[in-house]
């Protein structure tokens, strides 16, 4: 009996903290993914809210995913509210610890199809057919071929491995393939629509430990749907096995993992699994995909799946660091930018765009300040073949940015096989220290000599991957020192945009001493959160400049972006400052190009910079990331604000020209000024620094700014000795100042706060009191906690609801009811048109005429 209950535990152990412990039902199912303060038990909530205690989620620190049968209502949140709301009345007993005080965040999960395949985006000109390239090229070719025993039928068109036509463009791989380095011991994840693990040239390399299928929940990514064909291509350019069967991958004796997240709607908790799946296995995840390129989506992703990333790049692959790479989008015919896309302007992943094998920019491939590298993808002339959904199956039609980012992952699965010690951000310096520039005519195409003597283009990123160079640097690299950090203060700047022809500027200066404060040596990332009021978001552009004059084109107009809201909280980010030291003036200039009734206000922004520390030792990781970046909006205004109009073009392709060029760039020259950073004083450029600059904006007109930081910062300080697990669960901001003096409010606020203890205090000497009783008592004890919860009438509802369970809601939910007042997140748009852009894409593939003939190539192949 004892050994039986033993094993029942034993088993409830492991099925606990296994992953997908079992499938998710979302028909018969609600799910809420929660933060539950550590002191608390995942049990403890469970059983207060009637919920069952799934496991843990994603291996995050302190998140638990939690069902019940299916609803129409969000019980924690409705919980949640309806203790806030006893509290407010004083309710008898309401002020006892509660269970629901220790959860930090609520996230009920709904399914959403919001994800886009990066695919081969249909051509709006003529196609130019390039000669076939089916004859073996030459004679170095032949023997490549021979030396390394290449007998794959499609070799000899598999121009991005080896370019017979144009010789050099490609991935210069035949050399390390020669030095014995073919990705052996890597392993590359494809997160994607599926990975057809049958087929003659993926079957020998897959791993079916690191792969799972959360749109039909199983083990088995297999492709079901008709277009399910994107992610085993993309599984074939990595990974494809040299045999008889169509092309060889970049790394063909590296093993290759599937996850299948695109074929169907799916949560955020079951994305933030999704890519972390076999994290300590699968070293590298490549995702062709993201929200849609339409040129007026700006999407990042959830908190949840954020975390999952955080906690991947700081635990996964023995600590090294999960390397994520994403393609940069196929929007450039939408005017859209990989900066308006959280995952792929992400520091923790590796942007990839595309060229065409004339090193030219194909017409789809997104720039942007994020974009780290460009290698081979399809243009008008010519696209990638590799292997296709079969037994020995090829296609000679992929490509996008889709075809792009494999690419890429299957030269870091050559890097990690030289040194598998690499974290993720050896990768990446790897990648700045060895892409190669070209020359390119195309306007937007610029290429910027950095600190570090390298080139960096917004189109190109360092330029295009050679893996023959990267795998050379990396076998003698010196590991980079752990990730150190600096966050400037939120810089206030309240400044209405001037239209036209010139921008609101705010410079922050960093000093020598911040960064030794900050531990951190040289940059590597550079972000900048901004809150930008406008009342058509398209018009905006936004650029930083560097104390070493490097600029960042951190956000473009674009010309279909008709959002009223601006940007909120918004993060932009750029690889262009790699290797800068960091100290002096930062400046960010906002702009309103177009001159029409839209208009709008810089409001804030907040610095922050990413590098590499100077002490390993003293580094500490990162914390992870907040649910919302604007909690702090109010703390206190140390930095040094100048707010000026400067010149800018009206041309969006170089918005940097004019202002670059401006002699002695002005706003930086301010004679008269020594206020130090840590001064809280903000102070207005002299006119005298140039005649392109109108200072405007005094800063004594802002009401952030007015009130002396002292007396904001007063409030906020006295009101942080609430209790810790939910500070912000009961007690109602803002708090009231009574008009009285400040010592007087502290001496309230702290009187309250005592009585306040005293009171929580006494609550939880009953309440534990009261557990210590009930736990004598057998499993029933949760039942009782749940009557007694019962007396409130919306308590018992969620009872009595959580008992009809069987009932199918078939109708979605609102993405608005995602996140509770706990998260304090909004969801942007609302992204009803994502089905549609999905239903576009696999248009584009069926039937679209640019992928259609060799479509039809693809089929006669297949016969073989
Ligand atoms: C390619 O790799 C070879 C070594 O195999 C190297 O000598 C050459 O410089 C590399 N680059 C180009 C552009 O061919
Ligand atoms: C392959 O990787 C595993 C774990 O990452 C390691 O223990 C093993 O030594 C590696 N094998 C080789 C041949 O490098
Ligand atoms: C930054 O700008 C301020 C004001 O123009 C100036 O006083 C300061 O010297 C600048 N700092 C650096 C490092 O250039
Ligand atoms: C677009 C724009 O304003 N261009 C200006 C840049 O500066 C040059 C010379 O300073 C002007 O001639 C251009 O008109």
């Amino acid at each position: 009996m004892r050994c039986l209950t033993l094993c029942v535990w034993l088993a409830t152990v492991c099925c606990v903290s296994a992953w997908s412990q079992r499938p998710r039902n979302y028909d018969t199912h609600d799910y809420y993914a929660l933060h539950i303060h550590p002191n608390t038990s995942p049990e403890q909530v469970a059983s207060h809210l009637g919920l069952e205690h799934e496991g843990q989620l994603a291996n995050i620190p302190d998140h638990h995913m939690f069902r019940c049968s299916k609803g129409h209502q969000d019980v924690v949140k409705d919980a949640i509210k309806e203790l806030k709301a006893r509290r407010r009345k004083r309710d008898a007993g309401s002020l006892d610890w509660s269970p629901l005080d220790a959860v930090l965040l609520n996230q009920k999960q709904v399914l959403r199809k919001r994800l886009v395949k990066r695919g081969v985006p249909k051509y709006p000109g003529q196609t130019r057919q390039l000669p076939p390239s089916l004859s073996p090229g030459s004679t170095i070719q032949k023997q490549v071929m021979t030396e390394l025993g290449i007998k794959d039928p499609i070799f000899h068109e598999q121009w991005h491995l080896f370019n017979a036509e144009q010789p050099g463009n490609d991935l210069n791989v035949t050399g390390v393939w020669l030095d014995g380095v073919t990705g052996k011991n890597s392993t590359v994840c494809i997160v994607d629509d599926g990975l057809d693990m049958d087929s003659e040239d993926l079957r020998d390399n897959y791993y079916s430990a690191g792969s799972y299928d959360f749109n039909d929940k199983g083990p088995a990514p297999k492709p079901r749907l008709s277009d399910d064909r994107h992610g085993t291509r993309c599984a074939g350019e990595v990974s494809a096995v040299k045999n008889d069967a169509c092309g060889v991958g970049v790394a063909y004796e590296s093993r290759i993992a599937g996850v299948r997240i695109l074929s169907a709607p799916i949560s955020d908790a079951d994305e933030a699994e999704s890519v972390v799946y076999g994290y300590q296995e699968n070293d590298i995840y490549s995702c062709s995909w993201g929200p849609p390129d339409d040129g007026r989506t700006m999407e990042a992703p959830g908190i949840l799946i954020r975390r999952s990333m955080v906690n991947a790049i700081q635990n996964g692959r023995g600590g090294r660091g999960t390397i994520y790479v994403f393609a940069a989008g196929n929007g450039a015919p939408k005017g859209d930018n990989c900066n308006f896309d959280g995952y792929t302007n992400s520091i923790y992943s590796v942007t990839v765009g595309a060229i065409d094998r004339e090193n030219k920019h194909p017409w789809y491939s997104e720039s942007c300040s994020a974009l780290l590298v460009v290698t081979y993808s399809s243009s008008n002339t010519d696209q990638i073949h590799t292997t296709d959904v079969g037994i020995n199956k090829c296609t000679s039609g992929h490509g996008g940015t889709s075809a792009a980012g494999p690419l890429a992952a299957g030269v870091y699965a050559l890097v990690l096989e030289v040194r598998p010690e690499a974290t993720w951000r050896d990768i990446q310096w790897l990648q700045v220290m060895t892409a190669r520039p070209f020359e390119s005519d195309e306007p937007g195409s610029e290429w910027q000599e950095t600190t570090l003597g390298r080139k960096f283009s917004h189109m190109f990123g360092y330029g295009r991957i050679d893996a023959y160079d990267i795998v050379e640097m990396a076998k003698t690299w010196k590991l980079v020192k752990p990730q150190a950090w600096y966050w400037s203060p939120w810089i206030h700047v309240k400044h209405e945009i001037p239209q036209g022809n010139q921008g609101v500027a705010s410079t922050f200066e960093v000093t020598k001493q911040a960064m030794e404060d900050a531990n951190l040596e040289r940059l590597e990332h550079i972000q900048v959160t901004m809150n930008v009021e406008h009342s058509r978001r398209g018009d905006l552009s936004v650029e930083l400049r560097s104390p070493s004059g490097i600029v960042s084109h951190l956000s473009v107009a674009r010309e279909h972006d008709e959002h009223a809201g601006g940007y909120t909280d918004w993060t932009f980010m750029s690889v262009a400052h790699w290797g800068e030291p960091g100290v002096g003036n930062w400046t960010v200039v906002v702009k309103d190009a177009t001159v029409n009734e839209n208009k709008g206000s810089f409001v804030d922004w907040k610095l922050r910079l990413w590098g590499e520390a100077i002490d390993a030792k003293a580094q500490q990781l990162l914390p992870m990331p907040e649910a919302s970046d604007d909690d702090d909006h109010d703390a206190t205004t140390t930095a040094h604000v100048t707010t000026t109009d400067v010149t800018h073009p009206t041309k969006t392709k170089n918005p940097g020209a004019n202002i670059s060029h401006t002699p002695d760039r002005p706003v930086n020259v301010r004679p008269s000024d020594t206020g130090k950073p840590s001064s809280g004083q903000a102070s207005i450029s002299s006119p005298a620094s140039g005649t392109t600059i109108v200072p405007i904006a005094s800063p004594t007109t802002n009401p952030t700014t007015t009130s002396a930081p002292s007396s904001t910062a007063a409030p906020t300080t006295s009101a942080t000795p609430t209790p810790s697990a939910a500070p912000d669960s009961f007690l109602p901001s803002p708090f009231p100042t009574f008009g009285v003096s400040k010592r007087t409010q502290i001496w309230i606020y702290a009187s309250l706060a005592l009585i306040l203890i005293f009171c929580c205090s006494l609550g939880l000497y009953f309440y534990l009191a009261r557990r210590r009783r009930l736990r004598a008592n057998p499993r029933d004890d949760y039942e009782f906690e749940m009557l007694d919860d019962a007396d409130d009438a919306d308590g018992g509802a969620r009872g009595v609801n959580g008992g009809l369970g069987g009932k199918k809601v078939g109708k979605k939910r609102r993405a608005g009811e995602l996140y509770d007042a706990f998260a304090g997140e909004s969801e942007e748009e609302l992204f009803s048109g994502s089905e549609d852009e999905g239903g576009l894409y696999r248009d584009e593939i069926g039937g679209g005429s640019g992928s259609r003939g060799s479509e039809e190539r693809v089929d006669e192949k297949g016969g073989r």
